[in-house]
């Protein structure tokens, strides 16, 4: 894998995001590029794989990294690891069988090109391969990280990711539809759902960088205020803007008789919400010096994204 990845000097966000978003692109492209396996699986997974997407995870991933005295280069194997396995959610969250969706990051879902028996294998491809990208990558030379390291992030990123965190957190999701919920619950069901997946970012990406015990605790804190930010601001986008600007079908929660904040709460407690959690993300990074700048401006980013 080649890559160049200097530190961030984080001149703004909106360019420190492009920038890392296409030394991403570039490293997944190569990563899953034709292997020895048919080429239409390996086209529907860089179909999905390669469609843009903000590339948060990874781009957390390296930040984090990075903020705990880290090099950029030594997260990148684990960086293309975790956007294949959100990757990998989406697909499959897009099935009929779950939320039966035509769009995705503005084109057609996976399911509807290649089918969803091809779709449905694209994503445990994605899934699984992951975890040899991660592994490779460990043992590559620019890893420089100990095997009880790259353990742990093999660990913490499953853990994040299976039955314990996403999964069930889209279990849990799907068995609420159509049903009341508590506020209590809906936080829990999107720590899983969608917030191990932001810690495990976080958490294995300062692994990778070196990262000490009390640095790890920290940052998990801040790992689960901006995840928590995040999918707020989902259901919030979700109520206020339209499919053809956030590039997949919007007002859906609400169809799908889905619980979600701004249902709970209403939209203005919502936004408030989403402050208080990004003012408590940026409060977990105080012992961190300027390195944590990216993580600082990412969680920003979290709540006044439109996209
Ligand atoms: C199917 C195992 C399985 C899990 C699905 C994460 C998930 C669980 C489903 C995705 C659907 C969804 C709308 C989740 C809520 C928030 C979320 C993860 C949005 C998509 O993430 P972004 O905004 O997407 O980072 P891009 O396209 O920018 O990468």
């Amino acid at each position: 894998m080649t890559t160049n990845l200097q530190p961030a000097g984080v001149p703004d966000l909106d360019r420190y995001l492009r920038e890392r978003a296409v030394i991403v692109e570039r490293a997944l492209a190569e990563t899953v590029a034709t292997g020895d396996g048919p080429g239409r699986l390996f086209e529907a997974m860089r179909y999905s794989l390669l469609a843009g997407g903000k590339r948060l995870r990874p781009v957390l991933a390296l930040a984090a990294c990075e903020a705990v005295g880290g090099s950029p280069e030594a997260a990148i194997g684990f960086a293309c690891a975790i956007e294949m396995i959100h990757t990998y959610s989406l697909i499959h969250d897009d099935l009929p069988c779950m939320d039966d969706d035509d769009l995705r990051r503005g084109r057609p879902t996976n399911h509807k090109v290649y089918g969803e028996a091809i779709a449905t294998l694209a994503g445990d491809g994605l899934l699984t391969d992951a975890f040899a990208v991660l592994a490779r990558s460990a043992l590559g030379p620019k890893a420089r990280i100990s095997s009880r390291v790259a353990l742990e992030a093999v660990a913490e990123l499953a853990e994040a990711a299976g039955s314990a965190g996403m999964v069930g957190g889209q279990v849990i999701d799907l068995l609420g539809e159509g049903r009341a919920m508590e506020l209590r619950e809906l936080e829990y069901l999107h720590r899983k759902k969608t917030g191990a997946l932001f810690v495990a970012a976080v958490c294995c990406g300062a692994r990778i960088g070196g990262a000490d015990h009390l640095q790890l605790e920290a940052l998990r804190e801040y790992a689960k205020a901006f995840g928590l930010a995040f999918q707020v601001v989902d259901d919030l986008l979700d109520v206020e803007e339209s499919a053809e600007k956030m590039g997949k079908r919007t007002h859906k929660d609400e169809a799908r008789g889905k619980a979600t904040y701004p249902s709970l709460l209403g939209v203005d407690r919502s936004w408030e919400l989403t402050r208080e959690l990004a003012r408590r993300a940026h409060a977990a990074l105080a012992g961190f010096d300027h390195r944590a700048d990216p993580l600082r401006m990412l969680a920003t980013f979290a709540v006044e994204r439109k996209l």
